[in-house]
């Protein structure tokens, strides 16, 4: 490792603390560093506050302050170039006299998008971009896809029995999560702006999709429901949770309507019977500013986005005592490989994760 990818790996440990609280802003670290020593460091901690570079130029000790014109700032992200709810980073790195900067990967937010790595070198600062580039992407995968693809990240999970069934011979709910993988799918909503789910695995599971056993946000609950079949008196509709369901016959979200709501509630998003589905869902996903998605069933839904090459990432827990024999086959993944697994409890939950380009370790 370069002295300079150790001081972005450490830009990215500030920057993963901002996890479940920054959200659709992406994290960011940076770290302040003066003849080879830190002096400074910050990371974004909250929706609509502080930058990284801010928090991280503002930790510096009184009497370091004289060295700030003389050290290295590195930042995870392209420091901002446009006035959102806060004023442009590379102003301040101008102000601050800082005449070298470090830039894990380019920001795709259009106000921003190269503008801000410019604003920098326009006022003659050296700027080194790329340094770790591909973990710098990854940590905020989400963020990147909506911006770049203009698409929710879609990470489809389910949970399978030791020979490949989501379900028993008629249907039947098998046993196959217990209260380790149950608080682990609770963690994984809460990771995620939207869950979405078919009608009949609504109507078979009658799931809360709520995420009472993590402490994280609630996500968006997202019911595919085309012929309005599934009674409000189905569980999902039983907390103070926000709805949508997509559907074919009526259509109560404003244009221009767009997540977090202000009210809680059960909202409709007409779609088209005759397109194909999962574009529409995409696109409405992106249209409602939903980063990303956590498809969790029924089997037929998630190998639609499977066939459509739509998704992401793939988590998937496997209960390597239990043979269901006849049953409902999970999911055929194609084009994806296994990246992590992980023991669940000391004698037969397994989880993996599947990604299309595995190019380093899962680490969340
Ligand atoms: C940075 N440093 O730490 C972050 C950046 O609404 P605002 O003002 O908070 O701006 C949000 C946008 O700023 C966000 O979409 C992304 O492009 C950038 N985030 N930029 O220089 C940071 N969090
Ligand atoms: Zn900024």
């Amino acid at each position: 490792m370069t002295i300079y990818e150790t001081y972005m790996q450490r830009c990215l440990q500030l920057a993963a603390l901002g996890g479940g609280q920054v959200a659709p802003n992406p994290m960011v670290g940076s770290v302040l560093v003066y003849n080879d020593r830190i002096i400074g460091e910050g990371y974004h901690r909250v929706y609509g506050q502080a930058h990284a570079e801010v928090n991280c130029i503002a930790s510096v000790r009184p009497e370091d302050r004289h060295l700030v014109p003389d050290s290295t700032i590195y930042v995870s992200l392209e420091p901002c170039a446009h006035y959102g709810k806060t004023p442009p980073c590379a102003d301040l790195i101008i102000s601050q006299g800082i005449r070298k900067v470090v830039v894990g990967c380019r920001d795709p937010f259009e106000a921003v998008d190269g503008k801000g790595i410019e604003k920098l070198r326009n006022a003659g600062i050296e700027v080194m971009t790329g340094v770790l580039e591909k973990e710098c992407h990854w940590i905020n995968r989400r963020f990147f896809t909506y911006h770049t693809q203009h698409k929710p990240y879609v990470l489809l999970k389910w949970a399978q029995t030791a020979d490949g069934k989501i379900a028993g011979g008629t249907n039947e709910r098998l046993l196959i999560s217990n209260a380790y993988s149950n608080r682990l799918v609770h963690r994984w909503r809460s990771e995620e702006m939207g869950i979405l789910v078919g009608t009949r695995t609504a109507q078979l599971d009658n799931p809360s999709l709520s995420n009472r056993l993590w402490h994280g946000p609630q996500p968006v609950k997202l019911l595919l429901d085309m012929d309005l079949k599934l009674p409000l008196t189905a569980r999902l509709f039983q907390d103070d949770a926000t709805v949508v369901v997509f559907n074919t016959q009526k259509h109560t979200l404003e244009p221009g309507t767009v997540f977090p709501l202000q009210q809680t509630g059960t909202y409709y998003y007409q779609l088209s019977k005759t397109e194909p589905l999962i574009p529409q869902l995409l696109h409405a996903g992106y249209q409602l500013r939903l980063q990303s998605i956590l498809v969790e069933g029924g089997a037929n839904l998630l190998q639609q986005f499977i066939d459509s090459n739509s998704a992401d990432e793939v988590h998937i827990i496997t209960n390597t005592g239990l043979f269901a024999g006849e049953g409902l086959a999970a999911p055929a993944l194609k084009g994806f490989t296994a990246v992590q697994q992980q023991t669940l409890d000391k004698d037969q939950l397994h989880y993996f994760v599947h990604q299309h380009h595995p190019y380093f370790p899962y680490h969340s």
